[in-house]
């Protein structure tokens, strides 16, 4: 039987409409692995546990674990992006499904423990949220051995286990699924990127000649940068890291403190992975510029400090949806992108289905490949093998009919050996 607690299920037919969008634009997902696994069902008698944002491409996902023999569980991985009807649809196909737009801390954390209840044997998490909260609540299911692995999806997850691991906290093989070519640089790169556009939605700028800030210049945020500045920004990049300072610096961005950004800019963009990007300080809120927009692309809402900026206003007011009005003491407003949450999942519908076509194929074959080589794996951060992230690379060529050429034999000889030089 079924479990689940969703919005409301009536709601599905209308997820039924979404997941069928998003099955045509994920053939590597919806077609090549899922037609594998239903032949093969490599995941048969595995129950797995997803703590990823539920939206129509995670759906997909869990239409092709379930067709690999999976008892899929999912909950969401943040409070704000649930797709009411995507959940409400996948209940009615199998899948137990615990999630809802809008949930409170308390009510995120219950839908974590019911997937963990299920005894699952792989977590597929985002953000670390529910594989923390098994090592904290659920270590039963580790030291019995249940959990044979677990995938991270996102950058600031595996952040959280490379920590984890450093302390000798971490207990579980864990797969930074993140970390494959195939993930960071398509879905950060070019998801993430594109999230810019929640900024428009949230107050229908135009962002030609607007001064707009990108805070960091990693996966996401350079992709950010690059779209924001396509469409006509005046871009500057804030960083932390000489190195990525620098190629912003010489990819063309205006780079500088953030705190000499805040009387200029018209957009504040964040997506850093780190918390208070903007110093929770009074002074530094009056420096920033009346009007501006603030938003935050990264997983969790403390680039921006919301808290802070929220006990500070003298008055917020929603004016559109996900968008809030915040007026300061002295006057000025600021506009703050869904409750400082990742803008490009609240205010959008999450990343494109072209891209979330390859994070989803990596994380269906490293559930398979997690069941096939389950005793071999020790509690530590495993990199997802280069083979089964080029197999996604060439899949996704495949289904969008483009060739590439192969090494000769001569050719692979060659930048295999030393001896052939001037
Ligand atoms: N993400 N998922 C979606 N459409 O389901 N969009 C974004 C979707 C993931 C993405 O992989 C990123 O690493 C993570 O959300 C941030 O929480």
């Amino acid at each position: 039987m079924v479990e689940y607690k969703v919005a409301d299920e009536s709601l599905a037919p209308q997820g039924k409409e979404a997941l069928y969008i998003a099955e045509n634009k994920m053939p590597v997902t919806s077609n090549i692995i899922r037609e594998r696994f239903k032949k093969e069902k490599p995941l048969e008698g595995i129950t797995i546990a997803g703590c990823l944002h539920v939206t129509k491409e995670t759906g997909i996902l869990a239409r092709t674990l379930k067709a690999g023999g999976a008892e899929v569980y999912l909950c969401g991985s943040n409070p704000l992006s649930t797709q009411d009807e995507v959940a409400a649809a996948l209940v009615e196909e199998g899948i137990n499904v615990f999630a809802w737009h809008g949930n409170t801390t308390e009510e995120f954390y219950w839908c974590i423990r019911q997937c963990l209840d299920a005894k699952p044997n792989i977590l597929i998490d985002d953000g670390a949220d529910m594989i923390v909260t098994a090592h904290q609540e659920y270590s039963d299911l580790i030291t019995s051995g249940t959990i044979i692995g677990c995938q991270e999806e996102t950058t600031t997850g595996v952040k959280r286990f490379r920590a984890m691991e450093v302390k000798g906290k971490l207990k579980v093989p864990l797969f930074p699924v993140n970390d494959a070519r195939c993930k960071n640089q398509f879905d950060n790169e070019l998801g993430t990127g594109q999230g810019v556009i929640s900024a428009i939605y949230g107050m229908h700028i135009l962002f030609a000649g607007k001064n707009t800030v990108i805070a960091g210049y990693g996966h996401c945020s350079s992709g950010m940068a690059l779209r924001a500045r396509g469409l006509g920004a005046n871009v500057t990049v804030t960083e932390v890291d000489p190195i990525k300072a620098l190629k912003a610096k010489f990819a063309g961005y205006n780079v500088k403190p953030i705190k000499e950004t805040l009387p200029e800019a018209d957009v504040i963009l964040t997506a850093t992975g780190c918390k208070h990007v903007i110093p929770p300080k009074h002074e530094i809120f009056d420096k920033i510029k009346d009007g501006c927009i603030l938003g935050n692309l990264g997983h969790f809402d403390i680039e921006i400090p919301t808290k802070e900026l929220y006990e500070y206003a003298q008055e917020i007011k929603p004016i559109r949806k996900d968008v809030e009005e915040l007026t300061f003491p002295t006057g000025k407003k600021v506009y703050l992108l869904g409750q400082g949450r990742l803008a490009n999942l609240v205010l959008s519908e999450g990343h494109p289905s072209e891209v979330m076509d390859m994070s989803f194929g990596l994380q269906s074959l490293m559930s398979e490949f997690i069941v096939k080589n389950k005793d071999n794996f020790k509690a530590e951060i495993i990199e997802v093998p280069e083979d089964i992230d080029n197999r996604v690379g060439e899949l996704k060529l495949k289904a969008m009919g483009i060739e590439i050429d192969e090494l000769t034999e001569e050719q692979y000889n060659y930048i295999h050996g030393f001896e052939e030089g001037t």
